[in-house]
């Protein structure tokens, strides 16, 4: 009877531990996972600049490739409408002031703005 009793108990606790185990340490992944992404998020800086000159999609696929081409450049969208480009990129990588001078490079007259 005693035996029968420590033999459940000792499954149950099994168990417990078992699944306690599991779940722990994939909501440490999870929460470790989130916080490198946060930080990754955290060093990427967006800038918004005015981009002159642009006059059809051809210039736009331009400073689109040179961007991507460009180190430290995360992510670039150019807007022929808004004559203007928003531009993700690394700080410890480039700047703002590099970003500008390489489309203004391109023959394009980009200005910083205030953002
Ligand atoms: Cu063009």
């Amino acid at each position: 009877m005693f035996r029968k009793y420590s033999i459940l108990v000792f499954t149950l606790f099994s168990i417990l531990i078992l699944f306690g185990c599991g779940n722990g340490s994939q909501q440490t992944q999870t929460s470790a996972d989130k916080e490198l992404s946060q930080l990754e998020e955290a060093t990427l800086e967006t800038v918004t600049l005015d981009v002159k000159g642009m006059t059809c999609d051809g210039c736009v696929q331009t400073i689109s490739k040179t961007m991507a081409k460009t180190d430290g450049v995360d992510k670039c969208e150019v807007s022929l409408a808004e004559n203007s480009a928003s531009v993700t990129f690394d700080p410890s990588k480039t700047s703002r002031e590099k970003i500008a001078q390489t489309i203004s490079d391109l023959g394009y007259q980009a200005t910083l703005l205030n953002n």
